[in-house]
């Protein structure tokens, strides 16, 4: 039976840089998480009959909600549901599954690195039929719908069974739950030389991966362990858990600690790698040597033509506004586009249906291409893979010859997490309205150059994203970008990006940090990070 549910808006469901993003009390309110599917539905038109995608990190509250939105999907006229088993879809492959079965879109139940468990986060993001997370001409209808709604519907069914594959009807909607792995892995098998690959392993090449107690130690077991034939035990972690094992599933320097560690060790492996909740970071550390995301997004660039997928060149590169300028001198040398877009990956969605960029990053650990629209963890770690095996040489001699002919592009965010919103908002005016006197000031010994709040116009559709965060470019080529996190569920978080660009190879060998400190301290001076927020240092670097 279907039935029409009264409902109140809630004024809190404005989806941020990618989905819905709250603590699991606020989605267990009574008809919260109703809303917000309810809206995403009243924003898409013409779904009778189609099929949508749904899965998540397995994080809690993963099952209950995906209960809701079979009830609800069946209710408002969709003909099929396609579910991971267990209820576990990453993102790269949610977004795989949308585009090879023709899918009107998915439904992703993922707060990606943030933490999981009964007090901590849970999100809801809508992707389209690209299998990208939905533009903002979609979160915006999404967003109005929530602040109107008065019902939504919903079929009085039985729980449905999730965890065994096979298709059942649910009130004349087909549900059928699949493997989660076999489609993506298939696809990983079909854009890098896995022959290669497994010879590079059979030779004694060690690795380690941690999943993190999240979504990609299935897929990683699989993909490693036994499609490439990599020693068991390659793999930690990899039993998805829905508190994470109580961590964070952030694959940085700060959470995932004992990587680095080993990799730094006597007895450390070739190359090591992690993967976030919802399997669409990455992060790269080889023997002796952590390679920041915007390196990664050049080396890969760069080396990319040793996979299949890759033999004919990249069409561009496109990199989010905050990710180093790594990227922009590979592209220059393979005269290829390279575009700047807001941070988030909807953005990259329009640049990479029109064909116009092949290989996408962000400096928070993100790297894509083509094959989905989202960035894909393991797709990062098969094409460093790739690289590896192609040219014989290590991490760390990759990454040194990279920086001997680019150049290299010190680089580090800081994060304030949980500061009060009015004192980050206010640090951020502040700062907007002073724009236009910045240039040719001195700060530190540093001339401003140039000072903006970034607004992006997509070449593609033409719309326009204002406010995207504040850039300061200083003469010789270093700047600093400030702007608030849009994934955060409690507070503000303010992020500060700092990047110094080194020509000389003499001079690549030092201390991010240290390399830095100047660019840190005019940061400091100039927005006045102490005084606004009361802190004295970041919560986190990155
Ligand atoms: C952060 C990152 C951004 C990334 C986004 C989603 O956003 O900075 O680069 O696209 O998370 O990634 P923000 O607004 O907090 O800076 V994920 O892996 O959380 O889906
Ligand atoms: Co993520």
């Amino acid at each position: 039976m279907i039935r029409t549910v009264a409902t109140t808006p809630f004024d809190d469901q404005k989806p941020g840089t990618s989905g819905l993003r709250k603590k699991v009390p606020v989605f267990q309110q009574a008809h919260y998480a109703e809303n917000f599917i309810q809206s995403i539905f009243d924003a898409l038109s013409g779904f009778e009959g189609k099929t949508l995608v749904v899965g998540g990190d397995g994080r809690y509250y993963n099952r209950e909600v995906i209960q809701k939105v079979i009830a609800m999907a069946a209710a408002n006229g969709f003909g099929k549901l396609m579910i991971g088993q267990g209820g576990i879809l990453s993102t790269p492959a949610a977004s795989h599954l949308i585009r090879k079965y023709k899918a009107l879109g998915g439904i992703i139940l993922s707060a990606s690195h943030n933490p999981g468990g009964p007090k901590e986060d849970f999100g809801i993001k809508y992707n389209a039929e690209n299998g990208g997370p939905a533009p903002e001409k979609i979160t915006d209808a999404i967003y109005a719908r929530s602040k109107e709604i008065r019902e939504y519907r919903i079929a009085d069914i039985d729980e449905v069974d999730i965890d065994t594959i096979g298709k059942v009807e649910v009130e004349g909607m087909t549900v059928e739950v699949v493997d989660p792995v076999r489609d993506y892995a298939d696809m990983m098998e079909s854009l890098f030389d896995f022959n290669a690959l497994r010879r590079l392993f059979e030779s004694g090449f060690r690795m380690r991966f941690d999943a993190m107690h999240a979504v990609t130690g299935p897929y990683a077991k699989e993909i490693f362990e036994r499609r490439l034939g990599a020693a068991e035990g390659t793999c930690r972690n990899f039993h998805p858990l829905p508190d994470f094992g109580g961590h964070h599933p952030d694959p940085n320097l700060v959470h995932a600690r004992h990587l680095y560690e080993e990799m730094m060790g006597p007895d450390a492996p070739d190359f090591g790698a992690a993967s976030d909740g919802d399997g669409d970071r990455n992060l790269i550390i080889g023997k002796g040597i952590f390679v920041t995301p915007s390196d990664s997004l050049a080396v890969l660039a760069a080396n990319a033509r040793v996979a299949p997928a890759y033999t004919a060149g990249l069409a561009g590169i496109a990199r989010s506004m905050p990710t180093s300028g790594a990227a922009d001198r590979v592209a220059q040398k393979l005269g290829i586009g390279l575009y700047e877009t807001p941070t988030g990956w909807k953005f990259f969605g329009n640049l990479l249906d029109a064909g116009m960029a092949t290989i996408c990053g962000e400096e928070s650990a993100g790297t894509g291409s083509s094959h989905v629209r989202e960035k894909d963890g393991l797709w990062a770690v098969l094409l460093w893979l790739s690289i590896l095996a192609a040219r014989g040489e290590s991490v760390k001699e990759i990454v040194e010859k990279h920086w001997a002919e680019f150049g290299r592009n010190y680089y580090s965010r800081h994060d304030y997490e949980e500061v009060e919103t009015v004192h980050a908002n206010g640090l951020i005016k502040e700062l907007r309205d002073r724009l236009p006197d910045l240039p040719g000031t001195q700060v530190r010994g540093l001339t401003v150059e140039t000072a903006d709040d970034f607004a992006y116009h997509d070449p593609v559709d033409g719309s326009i994203s204002e406010h995207q965060g504040i850039r300061i470019l200083f003469e010789g080529g270093s700047r600093v970008v400030f702007r608030l996190s849009g994934t955060g569920t409690s507070g503000a978080t303010l992020r500060v990006y700092i990047e110094r660009y080194e020509p000389e190879s003499a001079r690549h060998g030092l201390d991010t940090q240290q390399a830095l400190a100047g660019l840190i301290a005019a940061a400091e001076e100039i927005a006045g990070i102490r005084r606004h927020t009361g802190r004295g240092r970041p919560s986190v670097i990155t």
